[in-house]
């Protein structure tokens, strides 16, 4: 029976959620595995609390019954542990993520976790970032300006559009550049001078704050590290 990778790494995360804690709930076709596994044990009694990472996993947990907080109610570092996707993961667990538009929200929750597991299927492990184009969310204002001093550094950007021609607004009503630098070989440097550009207002680079990454197989084996 064909296994679908992005549902097995999702549900084996969910083997860490544990009765009493607030998790993060992840945005994208993986996450959203999880979510719904969640959303199976609430009904069987789990008692969690939980913090979306978008207005779609928002919707998701709502329709699941998945008791949400408020993030305002979340004590710093309060979030137990947040499970999430990516679009690439390197060997030292940085991730390039934002790809589904929602890369502010989720850094935000990573940041509060104590514990961020990615769960993907085994196409997004690569040896260094940067294949997949780096999505940098930037304001509406002056955006052509921005644009401007992304293309200055390197990145090639290019606004990220819904039907070809109006641009894609994120839940916080910004846009996205999604930018070809081609190979990241110093992640940390470039995620601290992208967020330094006046108009940006965070990128997908998430540098050291992955704990585990589970990867789903097409052949129904799992990788954990
Ligand atoms: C989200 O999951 C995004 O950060 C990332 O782009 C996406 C990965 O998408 P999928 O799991 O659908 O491949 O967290």
């Amino acid at each position: 029976m064909a296994v679908d990778p992005k549902r097995l790494a999702g549900e084996e995360a969910v083997k860490l959620v544990e009765d009493g804690m607030l998790v993060g709930l992840g945005t994208g076709s993986t996450a959203y595995w999880a979510i719904v596994d969640i959303g199976r044990r609430v009904k069987e009694g789990l008692k969690i609390t939980a913090v979306p990472t978008s207005i779609r996993s928002e919707e998701l947990a709502v329709s699941l019954g998945i008791p949400l907080v408020p993030l305002d109610d979340v004590p710093p570092g309060g979030i137990d542990l947040t499970i999430d996707g990516a679009d690439e993961a390197d060997g030292e667990l940085n991730l390039i993520k934002g790809g589904g538009g929602a890369l502010l929200r989720e850094k935000i929750i990573a940041a509060h976790s104590k514990r961020l597991v990615i769960v993907a299927d085994a196409s997004k492990e690569v040896e260094t970032l940067g294949t997949f184009p780096l999505p940098v969310e930037i304001v509406p204002f002056g955006f052509k300006l921005t644009m401007g001093r992304l293309e200055a550094l390197g990145g090639h950007p290019s606004l990220r559009l819904i039907q070809g021609e109006e641009p894609y607004v994120t839940d916080n009503g910004n846009y996205i550049a999604d930018c070809r630098f081609g190979v990241i070989a110093d992640a940390a440097a470039l995620e601290t001078t992208l967020n330094l550009l006046p108009g940006v207002v965070e990128n997908g680079l998430f540098v050291g704050m992955a704990e585990r990454l589970i990867l789903g197989r097409e052949d129904g084996t799992l990788s954990v590290r």
